[in-house]
């Protein structure tokens, strides 16, 4: 089982992995832990992460980045529709309504849908992270946004299992950071004593987060969480754009805008512009050779022109946390503000923050890594292959929840809320209806104002199945409904508890369901023990005795001496449990068979860019040759080689290289290989085997091969 944590970041991507040393931040191929969430589609493959993003203005319409938050959203979506005309490549209505992306690729016209975009990134993380611990890597967690909403997981569940990966947990950005914090903290209070409060901040490219947990020895609780989903590094590269676009217009008469390559080109200079301002109050230069029509521009900007230029933004710094803090009820003490993520290393947020609180902020943990970190460590906790210190974690409930029942024949309508905000999570819990028939049940967010998507429906769930008693009295119903591991809200399972002779007395006749605590399903306590119960329950209406005896065996053998206690008094009571199948439907989630080809389509445009790459790796092998032989020709070949022989090798490298700018420019990968064996074979063919061997040794001499 692997364990590894993938930070997916709306402008880049960390990988943490556990090793036996410990949790380690792993680089890619180019050396970089940073992967940028940036995709580039070509005619013979696609290309991902860093040699995408060099792509960014060169293939500008097929290189694709900044996606991340048209997880689950429609193409008329408003926010997809502000993004839609500030990117360079085309977004496109799907049948279903949701947004694709139009791209050129393998000389087609292809649309891809978001969950195809992020598979394409997982499997790049993926492969980085299997070079790394060199054996396949399947399980991992996954960082997201706290404020993702139902719809926005589910999407995002999608893209991981295109990819291949098996998500055990999407865990929120901010409560990754928590557990990086406090899992190696030795100090923090026990457990009855006051528990150490701690905010977090996370501002990245897109998004600004923030959550305050409490932390005793060996837990943490997540009291409350708030956010700005639009506010993050990208509005402050927005800003500097605006403004070094009109100074263009004015001293340069360019009209930056109507020129992608260029307006991207200046986008790239501004973000190095306003890191560069982050450690420098002077004035800094922007200097663009051959911006636009041959033209150099240069510009200057300092710290506090910035600053002034950024007020509006830096005004919406303190909204999140004054929400955070009114939230949570022992806000009194806060220990330490913790802050993580590329923004909030802008001089002027920082100050922001630690005015707010009137303390100084601590950036104890890596700004950029720490949320990767938390996922590793979330996925080691999780493993049954990694040992690692105990430690629980209850994350909160963003949004409130609500449930809707109402029955197909009677008007009867009714409503719960089930989840209240900053509600612990996961957790399950047991609703108790009575009913004669079958029922809906609606989900919903039931307080839209505060959630920052357009459409509060979670999903419809039909309970079927449903019957009378015998005697002609409704029946008990059980449904279960849990906020499970990734944040994700479902009716889990339903069962009709059948009346039995002598239990009447039991049956209370109210209208109102009941809701009962489950608990958090990660501890399994409740909620394996009621999946047991009834599994067994129904074992006990089969009839053959034989597949009874076996699974009672198979019962025994699992539980423990406590469950055989329990589950053998349960045996002589008289209550007969029925599974009841559920209909569920959500919106905007994927059908399982596109899914499905969705998944194998992964898996070609993976063999394709494998191809591709042996194809072009062969095809570097010839020319890498022809400089190599070249180069000896006229140093420890020299000796040995006739003036004839060399020119005549001389000018067949001439030949190799000029074909492989000509007709050999794209041939198939063999053609490659079979080229390379000529060149090798030319090589030796003047030489007696005497001479060869005496070649060999020089070369090994000039190699320092020898001894
Ligand atoms: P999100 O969390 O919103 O999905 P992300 O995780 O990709 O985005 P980060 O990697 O945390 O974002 O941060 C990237 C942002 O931080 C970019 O806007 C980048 O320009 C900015 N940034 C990085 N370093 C600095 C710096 N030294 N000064 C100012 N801004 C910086
Ligand atoms: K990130
Ligand atoms: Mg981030």
């Amino acid at each position: 089982m692997s364990v590894v944590g993938i930070d997916v970041g709306f402008q880049n991507c960390y990988i943490a992995v556990a090793r036996s040393g410990g949790i380690e931040t792993i680089a890619n191929e180019y050396s970089d832990r940073c992967t940028p969430a940036c995709i580039s589609l070509a005619s013979k493959n696609r290309t991902i992460g860093n040699a995408a993003k060099s792509q960014i203005i060169t293939n500008f319409k097929n290189t694709v980045h900044g996606f991340k938050k048209f997880h689950g959203r429609a193409f008329d979506d408003q926010y997809v529709q502000g993004e839609k005309s500030k990117l360079p490549y085309n977004l496109h209505r799907l049948d279903n309504g949701s947004t694709g992306i139009k791209v050129r690729y393998l000389n087609e016209d292809k649309v891809f849908t978001i969950e195809q975009m992020t598979a394409m990134l997982l499997t790049k993380l993926k492969e980085t992270s299997e070079h790394a611990l060199k054996k396949p890597v399947v399980d991992c967690v996954i960082s997201v946004p706290s404020f993702f909403t139902d719809i926005e997981r589910r999407s995002l569940m999608d893209a991981t299992q295109i990819a291949g990966l098996n998500c055990l947990r999407l865990i929120n950005d901010t409560t990754a950071v928590a557990l990086a914090y406090g899992i190696y903290k030795q100090d923090l209070p026990n457990p009855e004593e006051k528990p150490r409060n701690v905010v977090f901040v996370d501002i990245g490219h897109l998004s600004y987060q923030v959550s305050i947990a409490s932390f005793n020895k060996g837990k943490l609780k997540v009291l409350a969480t708030a956010f700005d989903p639009y506010l993050g590094g990208r509005n402050f590269d927005e800003l500097l754009v605006e403004y070094f676009c009109g100074d263009f217009k004015n001293r340069f008469k360019l009209n930056v805008k109507d020129n992608p390559r260029a307006l991207l080109r200046l986008y790239q200079e501004c973000e190095k512009l306003k890191k560069l301002m982050s450690a420098n109050s002077s004035d800094l230069p922007l200097n663009i050779e051959c911006f636009m029509n041959d033209i150099d521009v240069h510009g200057k900007m300092n710290r506090a022109q910035f600053e002034e230029m950024c007020a509006q933004l830096l005004m919406r710094v303190e909204a999140p946390l004054k929400s955070v803090m009114e939230q949570s009820s022992n806000r009194d003490e806060i220990y330490a503000i913790e802050v993580v993520g590329g923004a909030t290393r802008i001089p002027a947020i920082k100050e922001r923050i630690s005015k707010f609180f009137g303390k100084d902020i601590s950036t104890t943990l890596n700004a950029d890594e720490a949320v990767a970190r938390g996922c590793a460590l979330q996925c080691a906790i999780l493993s049954p292959a990694f040992k690692v210190r105990e430690f629980s974690i209850t994350d909160a409930v963003p949004f409130p929840i609500t449930l809707r029942w109402k029955s197909p024949t009677d008007e009867s309508v009714g409503e719960c809320e089930v989840y209240s905000k900053n509600h612990a999570a996961p957790f399950s819990k047991v609703i108790t209806f009575h009913k004669k028939e079958p029922f809906d049940l609606e989900a919903f967010y039931s307080s839209p104002h505060e959630l920052p998507y357009p459409d509060s429906r979670i999903g419809r769930f039909t309970i079927q199945n449903v019957v009378p008693q015998p005697d002609g009295d409704s029946s008990k119903v059980k449904v279960k409904v849990r906020v499970n591991m990734h944040g994700i809200f479902s009716v889990s399972s339903a069962s009709l508890i059948e009346k039995q002779k002598g239990e009447a007395e039991d049956v209370q006749m109210e209208t109102e369901p009941t809701v009962q605590n489950e608990g958090r399903p990660e501890e399994q306590v409740g909620d394996t023990d009621w999946q047991k119960n009834i599994s067994f329950l129904v074992m006990v209406k089969q009839t053959d005795l034989c597949l009874y005896l076996f699974k009672f065996l198979i019962f025994l053998k699992d539980g423990d001496k406590q469950d055989q206690a329990a589950s053998s008094s349960k045996a002589k009571s008289k209550v007969k449990s029925v599974d009841l199948p559920i209909w569920a439907n959500t919106t905007r989630q994927l059908d399982q068979d596109v899914l499905n080809n969705f998944v194998e389509y992964e898996k070609k445009m993976i063999i394709q860019d494998k191809l591709e790459k042996e194809r072009n790796d062969a095809k570097n092998a010839v020319e890498e040759y022809v400089y190599e032989l070249r180069d000896k020709l006229c140093s420890i070949y020299e000796r040995y080689v006739t003036e004839d022989e060399s020119n005549r090798l001389t000018i067949m490298l001439e030949d190799t290289e000029n074909w492989l700018y000509e007709e050999g420019e794209d041939q198939e990968k063999e053609i490659y290989q079979d080229k390379l064996f000529e060149l090798k074979d030319e090589r030796y063919q003047h030489l007696s085997p005497e001479e060869m061997s005496v070649v060999e040794k020089s070369v090994c001499e000039a190699l320092g091969w020898m001894n």
